[in-house]
């Protein structure tokens, strides 16, 4: 957080008006993909707020527009507040730093820099026609508001949140394996508001054979697209019965190379995705590694032909069985999802699944709801995440804690502090 001094009550101006933008911004959450949520406010020269706006769906108008266009003339000599840098590109609308440079605007406070090649460039034409402009007030607000398209435009994969419900010894299901109910009603209707809001709802077969979810949104939330159903299934398990293939949104099985089809003869309610297996599977034996390989998104691999069978899990998650072949590159997956325009990945279990995403680098934000409960025995709600030692640990900054209910929700993002 920034070193705000105690004694400051009230942010000063320039805060309190980007703190608005984030606020305006954080409406567009669930519409705007593949594009970013942005909010924009503007003063005018004399320091009254003369206009607003958020970007509310992709080929809508931007932010900074929306904005100029309720302060009209009111904009000359005016601020401009805005959470992203302003375009500098004609994509689906004209580009906004021109837009702001015909209205008149004097200053223009930017939060976050625009990542994308694309539409860079805006804060350095406005200042060649002689606007001011500051870049990073409350980026790290804008930042967080922002964080799924900030990460697919930086790293070309979605922006991953892992979501998981336990009791309060961190257990999703009994010993016998039953785990349904652990939070409250309130708890899973907050699910589903998150889950209207990603692009894609992801879970591993031991999930899909465990519990049979249908993993869509419910109830009749107001999200026109329904997220895109993901199933890791790396052997071609998922049964023909199975939920995800009842048609009621789209759905792809992500297999391996080798994995058999297992979707019944003309099935049209799902697609397949060929993806090559990871060999992220800890080593115990004494096959010489080769740490050297290329990395791709920043994620180091661990040796070989990525098409290579990974040696076979170690423990395993009996529960949901684990898989007989390793599991899938869960970056590949993700890149391939990010070139169908999946900006944001909501995963849902199980615990085998998470702890591969986390052993591959590929966990953004964790949201835990935590029933005020215990159980002492039954499965974690992680498996084994890659973490031997104490220093292995993996680390979260808690960004938010929130009452649900009879239950907490824990929201917490990976990297620096
Ligand atoms: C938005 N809304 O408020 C701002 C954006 O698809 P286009 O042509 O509308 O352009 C999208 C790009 O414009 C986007 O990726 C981002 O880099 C920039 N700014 N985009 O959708 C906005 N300010
Ligand atoms: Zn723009």
């Amino acid at each position: 957080e920034s070193a705000t001094p105690a004694h400051v009550v009230e942010p000063a101006g320039d805060a309190r008006h980007m703190a608005r933008a984030v606020e305006l911004a954080a409406r567009g959450h669930g519409t705007t993909s593949p594009n970013p949520v942005v909010g924009c406010v503007i003063l005018d020269a004399g320091g009254r707020v003369a206009g607003e706006g958020f970007h509310a769906y992709a080929g809508g108008p931007h932010a900074e527009v929306v904005a100029l266009r309720e302060a009209g003339e009111r904009a000359r000599g005016g601020t401009a507040y805005v959470t992203l840098e302003p375009c500098d590109h004609t994509g689906r609308t004209g580009p906004c730093s021109r837009a702001l440079l015909a209205a008149g605007i004097a200053r223009v406070v930017v939060a976050v820099p625009d990542p994308t090649p694309k539409a860079a460039g805006g804060s350095a034409r406005l200042r060649e026609h002689g606007v001011a402009v500051e870049t990073g007030l409350l980026a790290e607000e804008a930042e967080r508001v922002n964080a799924e398209w900030l990460t697919y435009a930086r790293l070309g994969r979605p922006h991953v949140t892992w979501k998981f419900a336990a009791t309060l010894d961190g257990r999703s299901a009994a010993a016998d394996g039953t785990s349904q109910w652990i939070t409250s009603p309130e708890a899973r209707a907050d699910v589903h508001r998150l889950r209207a809001r990603a692009d894609a709802i992801m879970a591993g077969i031991g999930t899909v054979l465990a519990d049979d979810p249908r993993l869509t949104a419910r109830p009749g939330l107001p999200e026109g697209r329904p997220p895109l159903r993901v199933v890791v299934d790396s052997d071609g398990r998922t049964p023909p019965t199975a939920r995800v293939l009842d048609g009621e949104a789209p759905t792809l099985l992500a297999l391996a190379p080798d994995a058999p089809d297992p979707l019944p003869a003309g099935c049209r309610a799902a697609g397949l995705l060929r993806v090559p297996r990871h060999d992220d599977v800890p080593r115990h034996d004494d096959v010489p590694r080769h740490d050297d390989v290329p990395r791709h998104d920043g994620v180091p691999r661990h040796g070989g032909d990525p098409l290579h069978e990974a040696v076979p899990r170690h423990g395993g998650d009996l529960r949901h069985g684990g898989g007989s072949g390793g599991g899938l590159d869960l970056g590949l997956l993700l890149r391939e999802l990010a070139r169908r325009e999946v900006v944001s990945v909501f995963l849902e279990g199980g615990p085998t699944l998470a702890g591969s995403f986390l052993r591959q680098g590929l966990v953004d934000r964790v949201v835990a709801y935590l029933a005020p409960a215990l159980l002492g025995s039954g499965a974690a709600a992680l498996g084994d995440a890659g973490v031997t030692g104490i220093a292995g640990i993996h680390r979260l900054v808690l960004d938010d804690v929130t009452r649900v209910g009879p239950d907490l929700r824990l929201t917490a993002r990976t990297g620096p502090a």
